[in-house]
């Protein structure tokens, strides 16, 4: 397989004006035609004689340079495209090409879902359409004309305005589109099918009025209604917040059921996983509308930073993934829990992202290499691009960020930039430096802060003595790293401070930054001992390493005036007991547990987030020795150790909490049901009716996560009843896919001996689909990266189940096979019994005939 290099970019040696495509669709033999006015691009050299389009899995018909059709010497097609020998400096390119989009199981271009089609062409799936310059600095005008079986596809859709509809013969029909603003191919698309409509409208701060349609599968409309909602609010808050109004007068969604992502922004026509868009209180949990909320956000705002101003390169990618992650995780602040919204972030960035970085897929958020594209839309280019960000907000402050936003869209608006380009609109804005700040995007890896600090009481100055540290061979250069901190005083009082050096003065709360390797930072006017809070809001994506005690972390836990270091506190608490094996601090835990839950004055949302034990993935990235099994042990322990010790509160929660009747999505709801079935969660270890509860509250639902959570303890705990309401919930919902997914991953996630054998027995039911993704996922992605224990089963069956289901995938879609390949992340770190048995189902891998350059390059590295 070919690598491909960021320093190799080049310029296109053509561009295309205007790219006309008709589309005959036909299952099985659909006609692509296509008219590309070309020439030769004045940023080019001039020299090339020869023309490279790329194309795969095309059969070409018919093919003319300006009317005159060519013969074999004019060109040739290998595997990867068609290379035109002699070309002009203008012409007119015909092609007629025939594709099969029903039997397209990787769907990557055009492809069937149901009963329609539809396509996903980012990053490189337009090449499965047409002969086509597929780079994403290739911006063309589009005009589409669709024609197809009246009756199978009433419905014909494609990108920007309606121009024309009519009828054919033989019962077809045609609609023809054109998308005014020029776009590169990764943002075409076609719907055709037969589906139920959601309209309504918004009209922008200017006053224009845009028509919303939302197309589902017949029979949904009842689960489309929040998704329009979300809609709505994403248009006005992008209007509020960042003064970006929509351009289009008509912007659609339409939901598929098999989708390899999330979602995907294409001009006008966005098409969506049913995932993020289904739910209605019954068949979505209050996680799923927080989800659809804010994917609806994230493809909505790709509008601007994605689509008017797009990435010159693929490396470039956390350009508008990172950018438009942090508006996304922005949006849901302001209509959600901003403190709790940051916490589910960050816990992203630690369970996932540090491990990437720590893995052997580790790459900087703009890389500098692939060999498949694919590979990297990873959490690293997401989230962790979101964080970076973030700390440009952090350092420019809103307003000073929205005036970077402005300059950035002044100068790029209807081009391709780069992530150099964003910085320096940043920078040029503000005034600002940010040469240093650029090194987050070339390093890979996690750095870790180290602090220490002293007081010296007759100066009242705390000297902050900071160094830090990237184990990353890429890394070599200091980071420059933004640190909110406050100080907390014995009396549980913010103590305030000031900076000459950074500027502040007499504060409770500021922002200092550490450029040097090591640096010490000094804070006058420092009247008491205090404990400094440091890194509030998780300011940048570093690992603190800061030698509190356990007096002082449970004091933090309880007085840091930071809602998310308060929450931190604990999660360190917890894991001196997980990890540092410190068995006495569990008493601690416990007592800081009833602190916290007996204080009226905190959100029942932040306090369902505070009793969660750090997950095992979180655990083992911390761990240096990755000591698994003392790891799910000891987690187990403690887990049951609060269950017994906080017995009379878990139930007295329980009980003030339970509203069978409650229907309300608002925030206080959700927040009291997240800590209520967390309470019914540790109850397991000691109330005597527990079963008794779990069954009550499972027949009463109406609401999905009601009825999931009690699900899922029935499972997890291994109830009697287990089997008997995992059957209920099965009769209740098997036609309705996206709940049996969750029907699916919840007993994929058992921490049982037995569950691979009910793996075994559910690939096997007529719900589940190997060639759907959300299917795959749900049952072997779930087990791999959730079912910590019995993915890492010392006898390595774990290993060999996800290894047997990567062979098989691969055969068909080679994105969701390498998806589950990066499922192996963590093998470096593992014991040798377990490695061993690692790369026996690696080898297996590997050695398989035609394997995917997908599955190639993740498990390549892997087994580096
Ligand atoms: N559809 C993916 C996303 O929106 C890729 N652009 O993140
Ligand atoms: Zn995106």
């Amino acid at each position: 397989p070919v690598t491909h290099y960021r320093k190799d970019y080049l310029p296109p040696d053509f561009l295309i004006e205007t790219v006309k495509l008709k589309f005959e669709l036909d299952p099985n033999a659909t006609l692509v035609s296509s008219e590309l006015m070309l020439r030769r691009n004045p940023q080019s050299d001039g020299l090339a004689q020869k023309l490279f389009l790329n194309g795969e899995g095309l059969t070409l018909k018919a093919i003319f340079i300006d009317d005159e059709e060519l013969t074999e010497k004019d060109y040739d097609i290998d595997e990867s495209g068609l290379t035109l020998n002699r070309v002009s400096d203008r012409f007119v390119l015909k092609t007629c090409v025939e594709i099969d989009p029903a039997n397209n199981a990787a769907l990557e271009g055009l492809y069937v879902s149901g009963d329609k089609f539809c396509t996903q062409c980012e990053a490189e799936g337009f090449r499965k359409i047409t002969f086509y310059m597929d780079r994403p600095d290739v911006l063309a005008e589009f005009f589409v004309r669709i024609e197809a079986d009246k009756t199978q596809y009433p419905l014909l859709l494609s990108n920007g305005n309606k121009l024309d509809s009519g009828d054919l013969s033989e019962n077809k029909h045609y609609t023809e589109w054109h998308d005014p603003f020029l776009k590169p191919c990764y943002l075409f698309a076609l719907v055709a099918g037969d589906l139920d409509l959601l309209a309504d409208e918004f009209v922008t701060h200017s006053g224009r009025k845009i028509a919303l349609e939302l197309y589902v599968d017949k029979g949904k409309l009842d689960q489309s209604q929040f998704a329009m909602e979300s809609l709505k609010n994403a248009m006005a808050w992008d209007e509020k917040r960042y003064n970006l109004e929509y351009d289009l007068d008509l912007y659609m969604i339409v939901a598929v059921g098999d989708f390899n992502m999330g979602a995907m922004e294409n001009k006008g026509l966005n098409i969506f996983n049913t995932k993020y868009v289904l739910a209605n209180p019954a068949t979505g949990t209050d996680q799923d509308f927080e989800n659809i909320e804010s994917v609806i956000g994230h493809e909505y705002f790709h509008n601007w930073t994605g689509n008017r101003v797009t990435c010159r390169d693929w490396f470039q990618l956390s350009l508008k993934e990172g950018l438009t992650v942090f508006r996304d995780q922005q949006f849901t602040e302001d209509m959600r829990s901003k403190a709790v919204k940051r916490i589910d972030d960050v816990k992203v960035i630690r369970s996932y992202q540090f491990a990437e970085d720590a893995g052997p897929m580790a790459h900087p958020i703009r890389p500098d290499a692939y060999i498949e594209m694919n590979n990297f839309y990873t959490v690293t280019v997401y989230n962790k691009g979101a964080e970076v960000i973030r700390m440009l907000h952090t350092l420019l402050g809103e307003e000073g960020f929205q005036k970077g936003m402005s300059l950035y869209f002044k100068r790029h608006d209807g081009s391709a930039a780069t992530c150099d380009d964003f910085v320096a609109a940043m920078s040029d804005a503000n005034q600002f430096n940010l040469d240093q700040f650029k090194y987050w995007y070339s390093q890979a890896g996690t750095p870790t802060l180290r602090v220490d600090y002293d007081y010296d009481e007759s100066n009242q100055c705390l000297k902050l003595h900071f160094s830090q540290n990237n184990a990353h061979e890429s890394a070599s250069e200091p980071y420059f790293i933004p640190v909110k901190l406050g100080l907390v005083g014995t009396k549980g009082n913010q103590v305030s401070f000031s900076s000459a050096e950074f500027g502040l003065t007499n504060v409770e709360e500021g922002l200092i930054i550490v450029t040097q390797p090591n640096q010490t930072v000094n804070l006058e006017g420092v009247s008491e001992e205090v404990i400094p809070s440091l890194l509030r809001d998780f300011t940048a994506p570093v690992k603190l390493d800061i030698n509190y005690s356990d007096q002082q972390l449970a004091y933090l836990f309880a007085n840091d005036g930071n809602t998310f270091n308060r929450w931190d506190a604990g999660q360190r608490l917890m894991q001196r007991f997980l990890i540092d094996e410190e068995d006495s601090i569990k008493e601690s835990i416990a007592e800081a547990f009833r602190a916290l839950l007996n204080d009226q004055s905190i959100d029942n949302a932040f306090k369902a987030r505070c009793v969660q034990i750090p997950d095992l993935k979180t655990l083992f990235e911390n761990d240096p020795n990755g000591r698994i099994d003392s790891l799910i042990e000891r987690r187990k322990t403690l887990k049951k150790f609060l269950g017994i010790a906080l017995e009379d509160t878990w139930s007295r929660l329980y009980n003030q909490l339970h509203r069978a009747s409650d229907l309300d999505l608002d925030g206080v709801s959700v927040a009291n049901r997240a800590l209520k079935n967390a309470s019914l969660d540790y109850m397991a270890f000691s109330s005597e009716q527990h079963e008794a509860i779990v069954i009550k509250q499972f027949e009463d639902a109406k609401l999905m996560t009601e009825e999931l959570s009690a699900f899922s303890i029935a499972n997890h705990h291994e109830l009697e009843v287990a089997s008997k309401i995992t059957q209920a919930f099965y009769d209740k919902w098997h036609s309705e896919p996206l709940v049996m997914d969750k029907w699916l991953a919840i007993q994929a996630s058992v921490d049982s001996l037995d569950t691979l054998n009910r793996i075994q027995t559910l690939r096997h039911d007529r719900v589940f689909n190997i060639k759907n993704p959300n299917k795959v996922r749900a049952l072997f992605s779930t087990f791999a990266a959730l079912n910590f224990s019995q993915f890492h089963r010392i006898d390595g069956a774990g290993y060999r189940l996800i290894a047997e289901a990567i062979i098989e995938i691969d055969e068909f879609n080679n994105q969701v096979a390498a998806n589950l390949a990066k499922q192996f992340s963590s093998a470096a770190k593992l014991d040798d019994a377990r490695k061993m048995h690692v790369q026996q189902q690696l080898k297996k891998v590997i050695d398989k005939e035609n394997l995917s350059k997908d599955v190639f390059e993740v498990v390549s590295k892997t087994l580096e």
